[in-house]
């Protein structure tokens, strides 16, 4: 069932909120991934408020969509996100990376409630998505499978062997998201492996192409419903996004790549995300 979306006034503040809560539990964690977790924030915040259903009571409701974050180590992004939603209480946002914690560094599907697979080790979300959207469509189920990959992972073979599977089975339940910042580990996506055109590449793949802005929420919202629209095969949406977005000293500087903020940053930080 469709979604009434969010004016994007509101959106946008749901989104500093949830920047700030990636910053709080970095400082407290003192280990994690700052900047593809800010720059990933409306791609995720837009499926949630926007397009997917779910409910947070009940994570394991048979009429849930499917979100996978293939990128795994920008989980504190999807964190923020379920504890805002009442997934689980806010308050377990704070124990992020401790022993025992619910929230573990990378996503373990069995700790944490929302989470629909463990993933970290990159490359392997966009299949274990075609599989879950092949037992769907077996079933008859309308459900669908969103699966969130970095550019940079966009390396791994085992991408694109998602890819020619699930344009082969026509797979139109599964939109894949690239968060196209041009940035990974140790440099710049073009001088690591070079990967434009992009595009061109998912297109020869046979999947439905869509680019857009990915930090407006209004045009993610356009592209999400775009794929929901689309029969017949898999639509990948390119999201070009900041690396960082949204703090001035973590945008687009590679080593913010794994880095937690010191107390001092923190708080420079959160006087740029103040509403
Ligand atoms: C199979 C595998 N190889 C290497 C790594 C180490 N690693 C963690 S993040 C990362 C870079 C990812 O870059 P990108 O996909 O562009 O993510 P983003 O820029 O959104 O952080 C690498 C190489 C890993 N997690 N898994
Ligand atoms: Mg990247």
């Amino acid at each position: 069932m469709a979604k009434k979306p969010l004016p994007k006034a509101e959106l946008d503040k749901i989104c500093k909120q949830l920047r700030r809560d990636i910053m709080t539990m970095l400082v407290k964690a003192g280990s994690g991934h700052a900047g593809g977790s800010l720059g990933s924030v409306e791609i995720i915040a837009t499926l949630y408020w926007n397009i997917m259903n779910f409910d947070p009571a009940n994570p394991r409701w048979d009429e849930r969509d499917y979100f996978i974050l293939s990128k795994g180590h920008v989980c504190p992004a999807q964190y923020a996100v379920l504890g805002n939603l009442g997934f689980f209480p806010k308050d377990e946002l704070w124990t992020l990376r401790k022993l025992g914690s619910i929230l573990q560094g990378h996503p373990h599907w069995l700790k944490t409630p929302g989470l629909e697979a463990s993933t970290g080790s990159l490359g392997q979300g966009l299949s274990i998505a075609n599989g879950i959207a092949m037992a769907l469509k077996r079933d008859g189920k309308p459900n669908r499978v969103f699966c969130l990959m970095g550019d940079g992972e966009q390396d791994e073979g085992q991408i694109w062997e998602a890819g020619m599977t699930a344009a082969h089975y026509k797979l139109d339940n599964v939109c894949g998201i690239v968060d196209r910042n041009y940035l990974q580990i140790d440099g710049n996506t073009e001088d690591v492996m070079g990967l434009d055109t992009l595009s061109d590449k998912w297109r020869a793949f046979n999947w439905n192409v869509i680019e857009c802005d990915g930090h407006d929420v209004d045009a993610l919202t356009d592209a999400y419903n775009q794929a929901i629209a689309t029969k017949g095969k898999p639509t990948i949406i390119i999201a070009r996004t900041t690396k960082g977005k949204g703090v001035s000293f973590i945008e687009n500087q590679v080593d913010w790549h794994g880095k937690a903020p010191n107390q001092e940053q923190y708080e420079k930080a959160m006087a740029e995300l103040a509403d």
